[in-house]
């Protein structure tokens, strides 16, 4: 590399949107308490673009494999790129940029052909862009029914909520605990007659368990992964208890285990959130009587400093050890030989992948007319065409924000345009503030979740001061007028293989202060955001590669005014929404509504110095997505 050279990509990966300097590994992973020194997320996606300096090269580089791949950007040696594979059956695709691309820039060109090798984008029915409301930690329908007339009374937009394990009855994929959901279907109706939606969770391991019928049929089909023999079921521990785990690699298990969604969407439910699908271990059989033995070595002996810390690593030993991802096999395609069994470590990022493949093949079977709601945890490059991604257990820090700006460009490089984080933080305790501030970049970011741990702070939106409350409110309603917009700039970038979330140099790629530009976003083509992440400011330097209008949203009603192109320090109080609508763009606002099934779509305003704006519409449902004829041009 020279000394400016630059690396985009990486998908969900930490640090800068400039990934030189650091060693990542694309390894799906559970990584709860991420930071800046993660080397693999929940999710691989192995496509990262070198850029040279003005006159240089640029290329795109996808390593195609299932199987661990490190990247070492300038982390041994400053200039030097090395990626090495475990594997060697690598499909590696270099993509140059075309010559005849007209306007478009070198980056966003290579990235429409790399988007286009890998399949169109996963597109949500619309109400996927409404505001979701999560906890782990509702319990009953009581709980829910709360959740759900607290918004209401106060006037909080509200779309979905998200049901964790804990509507499971002992955590079995596919049941509903009846004791706590009594008539899930008659609720799920009942909600959904005022426009709210029920999100489920799943999980991928199944709970070993006789006389359980996901467990029998799976058991008798040999649809589980197996151990080395080809015989053994492959057993370890999760949420459950002793668990077993679906090979998604094989098609007749995909297929079985999307068949099994229907126990739910005949309750009427239309959503789904796929978890711990990297898959997540807490201990096998094997690595559990491992640290029982070596537990007892300590046993009545003095405990120095070594020895005590050698004691007290022993019970996290079992969590998702690489041995125990050795331990057992999974079955696929091998081109040229037919099915195969394979060690599951060569085939570990596919496994999220496959399953979201599996769930979303199966959704579609069951209502072949509607597209439903799906995303997963794990992820690999092609389960984009299946289903979106949360980006996994973030905390209630001001970074892991700063970091979610920084990761949501490589993820829509990624084809993973529907994608969000947990807004506020998923664990660790989180502030008003930082609600606030997360809540204005989450009403920009496709998945809009609101989603917390069971010992972390209640952070729905009422759980703050009433002037909070009132700015939420404010701030929801942005999100609600701004959904035709957002739905049709993502309708329109996942079939043209654009970038729905793109970092400023994607259309400035020759100007070095926006190629350093890392903490500011386009949101389709005419808005700009710039997000203040850091604690107690209440502004921050913009830069603007071109004069712009500035939007400030504050009490339901907007102001604008005119900025000139360069560095300008943008106040943005805490009680407000600032973005900027581009040079010679338009972007309609609508009347906003408590929910998408509430929104008429009928009066808006332009805002911005374009003349007009060709905003996309269809029923919200279809599966026949095309632009042709669902173009309306608003004036
Ligand atoms: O190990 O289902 O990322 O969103 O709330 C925790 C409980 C398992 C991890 C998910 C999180 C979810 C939690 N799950």
């Amino acid at each position: 590399m020279q000394h400016d050279t630059r690396i985009f990509g990486l998908g969900e990966s930490v640090r800068g949107m400039n990934k030189r300097g650091y060693l990542y590994e694309s390894w799906c992973s559970d990584v709860p308490r991420q930071d800046e020194g993660t080397k693999s997320m929940y999710g691989s996606h192995n496509f990262f673009i070198v850029k040279e300096s003005e006159g240089g090269k640029t290329f795109g580089v996808f390593f195609d494999t299932g199987s661990r791949v490190t990247f070492d950007f300038g982390y041994t040696d400053y200039s030097d790129i090395c990626v090495s594979c475990q594997d060697t059956g690598v499909v590696l695709y270099v993509i140059t940029a075309d010559e005849n691309r007209g306007n478009e820039s070198v980056l966003m060109n290579i990235t429409r052909q790399f988007r286009k090798i890998i399949g169109q984008s996963y597109i949500p029915p619309r109400w996927g862009f409404g505001y979701q409301q999560s906890r782990w930690g509702y319990r009953t329908e009581e709980d829910v029914r709360d959740i759900v007339n607290k918004h209401k009374e106060l006037n909080l937009p509200l779309e979905a909520v998200c049901l964790d394990i804990d509507y499971m009855e002992d955590y079995k994929d596919f049941s509903v605990d009846k004791k706590k959901f009594p008539n899930m279907k008659s609720f799920a109706e009942e909600l959904k007659s005022e426009g709210v939606r029920l999100i489920p969770i799943i999980d991928a391991g199944v709970k070993l368990l006789d006389g359980y019928e996901v467990y029998d049929e799976g058991k008798s089909n040999n649809y589980f992964c197996k151990k080395e023999d080809g015989e053994t079921d492959y057993v370890a521990g999760v949420w459950p208890g002793r668990s077993c785990f679906p090979d998604f690699l094989r098609a007749d298990v995909r297929k079985w285990f999307g068949s099994k969604y229907k126990n739910l969407t005949d309750l009427g439910i239309e959503g789904f959130w796929n978890d711990m699908n990297e898959p997540a271990m807490f201990y096998s059989d094997e690595s559990l009587a491992a640290a029982f033995e070596k537990l007892e070595e300590f046993k009545g002996k003095n405990l120095d400093i070594n020895t005590f810390f050698d004691f007290s690593a022993v019970s996290g030993s079992t969590f998702n050890r690489l041995d125990d991802y050795q331990r057992f096999y999974n079955r696929a395609e091998v081109i040229g030989k037919g099915e195969k069994a394979l060690r599951h470590d060569y085939v570990h990022n596919l496994f999220g992948g496959k399953m979201t493949q599996a769930a979303s093949e199966g959704l579609k079977e069951l209502m072949p007319d509607h597209r439903t709601l799906l995303y997963s945890r794990a992820s690999c490059i092609g389960s984009h065409r299946y289903g979106g991604i949360w980006t996994g257990d973030n905390n209630a820090r001001w970074n892991h924000m700063e970091t979610e700006i920084k990761m949501l460009p490589g993820l829509n490089m990624c084809g993973y345009l529907y994608s969000g984080a947990d807004i506020g933080g998923f664990a660790e305790q989180t502030t008003e503030d930082l609600m606030l501030r997360w809540m204005a970049l989450g009403i920009f970011t496709p998945l809009m979740r609101n989603h917390s741990a069971w010992d972390a702070r209640e952070k729905e939106l009422y759980r703050f001061s009433n002037k909070a409350t009132d700015t939420f409110r404010d701030i929801l309603n942005l999100r609600y007028a701004l959904l035709p917009y957002i739905y049709s700039e993502y309708v329109k970038a996942a079939v043209t293989g654009g970038m729905f979330i793109r970092p400023v140099y994607f259309d400035y790629e020759n100007d070095c202060r926006s190629l350093e530009c890392q903490d500011q976003l386009f949101i389709g083509e005419g808005i700009m955001i710039a997000p203040v992440y850091k604690q107690n400011e209440n502004g921050r330097m913009v830069y603007f590669p071109e004069p712009m209008i500035q939007v400030t949203w504050k009490d339901g009603k907007y102001e604008t005014k005119k900025i000139s192109k360069g560095d300008h320090y943008i106040r943005q109080p805490l009680d407000s929404v600032i973005f900027f609508v581009r040079k010679g763009k338009a972007v309609p606002l609508f009347k906003p509504a408590m929910n998408t099934s509430q929104m008429k779509n009928d009066k808006y305003t332009l805002l911005g110095k374009g003349k007009s704006y060709e905003l996309y519409e269809d029923d919200g449902f279809t599966t026949d997505i095309h632009l042709e004829g669902r173009v309306r041009v608003l004036r």
